[in-house]
């Protein structure tokens, strides 16, 4: 039969009809948390079972056994802290025995939540027990300790209103729920497969061999809560997978998005998947290298060594009463035809592999993913959303000294752009931003700050339309302009363009006679006389207006971006 949930029963945090009205009345009074994005997806895994036995934010108790070994205070095995850590200011208005009001974003009632501890956990030490580092490289870290508030809040809680999803409701059931639709289904033996990629020809491989193995089921648990930004997003994978699901054999094959947000904790995390597919009435899991396992920006390399996850779960297995299924690496045989395990490759025998993150990427760059890695129906939906740089949209960023040539060689730039005319153009020139988006900004720093961002926001949209965007700020500050690359590569392309004429020359220039009034001292704080300049130290492009003309500029971007594949 369907194995029963880790800890024998499920939890079910919603409160009774005839409760609701009693709780919103008292939330009128009450403090309120308002949740994060990651924390609301914390909160629907509790209130919905998916992380029985767990029942609430974790009390101190709870959070240091976790901590230490991976238990809850009750003995139960649990890897993961599932905290609501909340700011310093925050913590002094809160205290054990108050009720408070848990809500979302826009405001409406979560939850009544009843504090019973409030604490300051040792993140450093969390980081290094959980997570196995303190390398704010790894993105669990970074969240942990560079975003997290430094109080965590722990106690029950009343829900009134699970958080709303406005996309494929009917592939985001509860466990009970996935449940009674086996009992519809008469499936008796499942098991899990957690994923955050589309299902490609490797994942086929594994998951069909593993039902073969196990005569079982497939229950397909795609994370979409938090993910990597890098990670394709869960509307393209969720049409993937329903298109690889006529693969399997019918009645065989049931997907159900799971809002968790991910920790990219390794193997820790990877026992936590095996709870929650337990208690989606898993009693096996399939499993593959490098599950929920980070590589480190700086050289690519995991940051958890490819079987620890493994590992980890045969040695748990038992406990939870699941099968574990574990597939080392699997290569493709080019000649065979055939998908099987690194391992079982014989000498000298030639074979290729590509991982799902490498077909992502050769997509973005307009390289072709060849036959045996994928399936047709799944490129069609990725090019569809990563399509190549000729039909992705970009932004030009130029950044350089007040008269240095911004303006002249973005108008240039502007007017090739409608000439070329495959693309809508965008121009925010500094004049124009600072005439209808940010009339009321200082020159301040913090304004200057607020100013290049708000550009960023709109060529970040512009360039998620497939637009061309061209920017042409002082933008003197080189953090605000990686913000603003962060925001805008994950759309699309995103060039710096330094017009790097040195200050002699737009001093001389000086064709609003803004440098001699700063000279004087009639304007405060002008950029390159009483005020920084970071000169960006790896621009895509640098330009100098001293040694060539705004024509000759605008001509060496168009030739750059048709090297890129832009044009
Ligand atoms: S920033 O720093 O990116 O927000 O600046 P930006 O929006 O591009 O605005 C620069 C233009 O404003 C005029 N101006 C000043 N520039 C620098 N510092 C001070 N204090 C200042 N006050 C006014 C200046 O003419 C800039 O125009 P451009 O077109 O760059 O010459």
């Amino acid at each position: 039969g369907i194995a029963p949930p880790h800890g024998g029963r499920l939890i079910n945090l919603v409160a009774d009809e005839s409760r609701v009205a009693g709780l919103k009345e008292q939330a009128l009074n009450l403090e309120e948390i308002v949740l994060s994005g990651r924390q609301l997806c914390d909160f629907d895994m509790l209130a919905t079972g998916v992380f029985s036995p767990l029942s609430r934010f974790m009390t101190r108790t709870d959070y240091e056994a976790v901590v230490a070994q991976m238990r809850l205070a009750s003995g139960e095995l649990f890897p993961l802290p599932v905290c609501l850590d909340v700011s310093n200011e925050r913590a002094r208005t809160l205290a054990p025995g108050q009720a408070v009001a848990l809500r979302d974003q826009e405001g409406l009632l979560l939850a009544v939540m009843h504090i019973t501890d409030v604490w300051q956990p040792d993140r450093e030490h969390e980081a290094r027990t959980v997570y196995g580092t303190t390398d704010c490289a790894h993105p669990g870290v970074h969240h942990l300790l560079r975003c997290c508030g430094e109080y965590y809040v722990g106690g029950t809680m009343e829900v009134v209103q699970l958080p709303i999803y406005l996309d494929s409701r009917q592939l985001r059931k509860s466990p009970a729920e996935v449940r009674e639709l086996y009992r519809k289904l008469s499936w008796h033996r499942v098991i899990g497969f957690h994923t955050r990629q589309p299902v490609h020809r490797l994942q086929f491989e594994m998951t069909i061999r593993a039902m073969r193995t196990a005569r079982a089921n497939l229950l397909c648990l795609p994370s979409v809560g938090t993910i990597d930004p890098d990670d394709v997003d869960h509307y393209t994978r969720v049409r993937c997978y329903k298109r690889v699901a006529e693969r399997y054999p019918p009645d065989s094959f049931l997907l159900n998005l799971v809002p968790m947000a991910m920790r990219m904790a390794g193997p820790r995390e990877a026992l936590l998947h095996l709870i929650v597919a337990r208690n989606f009435g898993c009693s096996g899991f399939i499993i593959g290298p490098d599950h929920a396992s980070p590589p480190h920006p700086d050289n690519g390399v995991a940051f958890y060594e490819k079987d620890r996850a493994c590992r980890l779960l045969e040695t748990h297995a038992g406990e939870l009463g699941m099968e574990v299924i574990v597939f080392n690496e699997i290569v493709y045989l080019p000649f065979e035809d055939e998908f099987v395990p690194v391992d079982q490759v014989a000498d000298g025998t030639q074979y290729v592999s590509m991982p799902g993150s490498l077909i992502r990427r050769r997509m973005r760059a307009g390289k072709t993913v060849p036959d045996w890695a994928t399936f047709p129906e799944v490129l069609e939906e990725l090019e569809r959303a990563c399509p190549p740089p000729a039909r992705q949209g970009f932004t030009v960023f130029f950044t350089g000294l007040s008269g240095a040539g911004k303006s002249t060689i973005a108008r240039i730039l502007y007017s090739r752009f409608l000439e070329i005319g495959t693309r809508p153009v965008t121009l925010l020139d500094g004049d124009i931003v600072r005439h209808n988006l940010s009339s009321e900004l200082t020159f301040s720093k913090e304004h200057r700050d607020i100013n290049v961002k708000r550009i960023g926001f709109v060529a970040s949209e512009i360039t998620k339309n497939r637009g061309v965007a061209i920017c042409a700020p002082i933008a003197p500050y080189a953090a605000t302009r990686a913000d603003v690359r962060r925001v805008i590569e994950a759309y699309g392309g995103f060039f710096e363009v330094h017009v790097a004429t040195p200050i002699e020359e737009c001093e001389k220039r000086d064709r609003k006679g803004m440098y001699a009034k700063a000279r004087a001292g009639k304007i405060k704080g002008f950029t390159g006389v009483d005020d920084p300049y970071q000169a960006p130290v790896c621009p895509d492009l640098k330009i100098d207006t001293t040694d060539m003309t705004p024509d000759e500029a605008a001509q060496a971007i168009l030739l750059f971006l048709g090297e890129k594949g832009y044009i």
